[in-house]
């Protein structure tokens, strides 16, 4: 039976459920560059760039292995701008007596999926993405009947399901979480590796052409692109950060320095997020160097939580939850994101070191993204439509099965405490603790009051009083309430000024 196969631009896996059992003789697989998913959010230039480059070169390579593309390029003229309208095109070229997908990573593709079956007249088979840990049915298996998720409990089922850092059916070392041991605040002359770092080949550069051109108005950076593209070069960021960066990647996980985006973090999202690299083999690695002496407990289990753990985890709870899940919005924040998230202008330190690293690279790293973005966010009472749209534009590894539990359940604690046990708010002690921004900053984190004051100081206490019927009675938040309540009137009424006059002028 003829087979058109539909790669899209996140699986370039040469194991996609959709490519595994195609006929060469007869099959084509069809990868499209089009206007409608780089513009359904306004990608930031870097993420398109990246996309398209490792879309054409994973082209290149199944056509090495013998496969036949139909490659649509953004500036083919017969380009028609959507995966339907290419779909369309193709079925009149190739006259396919199938469809076939593996299915896609955001619900929208889904449900217009869905429709194509009768678009086209044609079967469309949409297989279930074979490239997680954990599948949709065992995910819902594990969630049905609890009343929070919650993803300790899911990761140790999943160690103990792939054997991975298990003496037995203990832990190794006998505790299944080691997140004491990390955390550390950044110390003075950190060594930091010179990451990764690739030179475009002809391919990338014509992309980058490309790219500048028709994503002009697009946020982000292309200067100085140097991402890996191919399956290859990821596998060598991954051993280059093993080697280099994973034995202090757990102490210094939540720490932040100045003009030091990548610190001891991997930078293998976008890779594993777009079918680069593989999910279990990435594990095996990192856990390999650990049994080979090569990397403490703490960041070796660490590492592998963020992958077996919470990768699989948010996945599944996005699947389980949507559509309700982006309509959440138990604060009922409304404020518009202000400017500056786009502009990296605001004399707040922490922010425009984090947003000019996004402006600049497409990345910041997850307490950047947690503690300093979404803390802001959720301080400051934005609304989650448009700060899970800024993530989902401005990140390298975004989409939206990823963004909308971090940025909703965890950030923004939209969800109402589904997925988060408290809101992750904290005020600028915090920020001080974890990175050297303050000593840099307009702003006193010492001052708790005033113009000068840290406005994370009275955001944190006024996000609390304001939000007291929807949270007040959250049991973690117990102790942190009485010492509101210990505050004397006036510094209390101070907090709503302070932080009254700080929010109008964000307006
Ligand atoms: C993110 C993205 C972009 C920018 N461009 C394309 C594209 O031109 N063609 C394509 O097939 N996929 C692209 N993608 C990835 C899709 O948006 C992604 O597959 C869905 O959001 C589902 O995760
Ligand atoms: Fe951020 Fe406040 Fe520190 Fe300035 S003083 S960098 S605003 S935490």
């Amino acid at each position: 039976m003829k087979t058109l196969r539909l790669i899209l631009g996140d699986q370039l896996d040469r194991d996609l459920p959709s490519l595994r059992d195609i006929d060469l003789a007869q099959d084509i697989a069809l990868i499209a560059e089009v206007m409608a998913e780089v513009t359904y959010v306004k990608h930031h230039k870097r993420k398109v760039a990246f996309l398209f480059s490792a879309m054409r070169h994973f082209a290149k390579s199944l056509e090495d292995d013998g496969i036949q593309v139909s490659y649509r390029r953004l500036d083919d003229p017969e380009n028609v701008g959507s995966l339907a309208g290419e779909i369309i095109s193709s079925i009149s070229t190739f006259s396919p007596d199938r469809i076939v997908v593996t299915a896609p990573g955001e619900y929208r593709l889904v449900s217009e999926m869905l429709s194509w079956q009768d678009q086209f007249n044609l079967p469309v088979i949409i297989l279930p993405d074979t490239r997680f840990l954990c599948s949709l049915d065992d995910f819902s298996a594990w969630a049905d009947g609890r009343k929070s998720l919650r993803m300790e409990f899911f990761y140790r089922e999943m160690r103990k399901r792939y054997n991975i850092l298990m003496d037995k059916d203990k832990p190794i070392g006998d505790k299944w979480n080691y997140d004491a041991d990390n955390r550390q605040p950044p110390k003075a002359g950190l060594h930091i590796p010179t990451p990764s770092q690739f030179k475009p080949d002809a391919i990338t550069v014509e992309v980058l052409a490309l790219v500048e051109k028709r994503c002009a108005d697009h946020f982000g950076q292309l200067d100085a692109f140097d991402f890996a593209v191919t399956r290859e070069q990821a596998m060598s960021v991954l051993n280059q950060f093993i080697m280099e960066r994973l034995p202090y990647f757990g102490t210094y996980q939540d720490a932040m320095v100045t003009d030091e985006p990548w610190m001891y973090h991997s930078h293998i999202g976008l890779y594993l997020n777009a079918g680069l690299l593989r999910p279990l083999e990435v594990i095996t690695a990192v856990e390999a160097a650990y049994h080979a002496g090569a990397a403490p407990l703490n960041a070796v289990e660490g590492f592998i939580r963020q992958i077996l753990g919470w990768r699989e985890f948010v996945r599944g709870l996005y699947w389980l939850k949507m559509p309700e899940y982006a309509e959440f919005n138990f604060l009922q924040a409304s404020k518009p994101l202000p400017d500056f998230f786009w502009t990296g202008k605001t004399d707040m330190r922490c922010l425009s070191q984090s947003i000019q690293q996004t402006d600049a690279f497409s990345y910041a790293h997850h307490i950047q993204r947690l503690m300093v973005l979404g803390n802001f966010a959720l301080l400051a009472g934005l609304s989650p439509k448009e700060v899970n749209e800024w993530f989902l534009i401005v990140y390298v590894d975004a989409y939206e099965w990823v963004v909308l539990p971090n940025v909703s359940g965890m950030a923004l604690f939209a969800d109402g405490g589904f997925l988060a046990s408290k809101p992750y708010a904290a005020g600028g002690a915090y920020i001080n603790r974890m990175s050297d921004y303050c000593k840099s900053c307009y702003y006193n984190v010492a001052e708790k009051s005033g113009e000068k004051a840290c406005p994370f100081n009275y955001l944190y206490w006024n996000f609390l009083a304001r939000n007291r019927e929807k949270i007040g009675g959250n049991p973690r938040l117990g102790m942190i309430y009485r010492t509101f309540d210990r505050m004397s009137p006036e510094k209390q009424a101070t907090v709503t000024i302070d932080a009254d006059r700080f929010i109008a002028k964000l307006a």
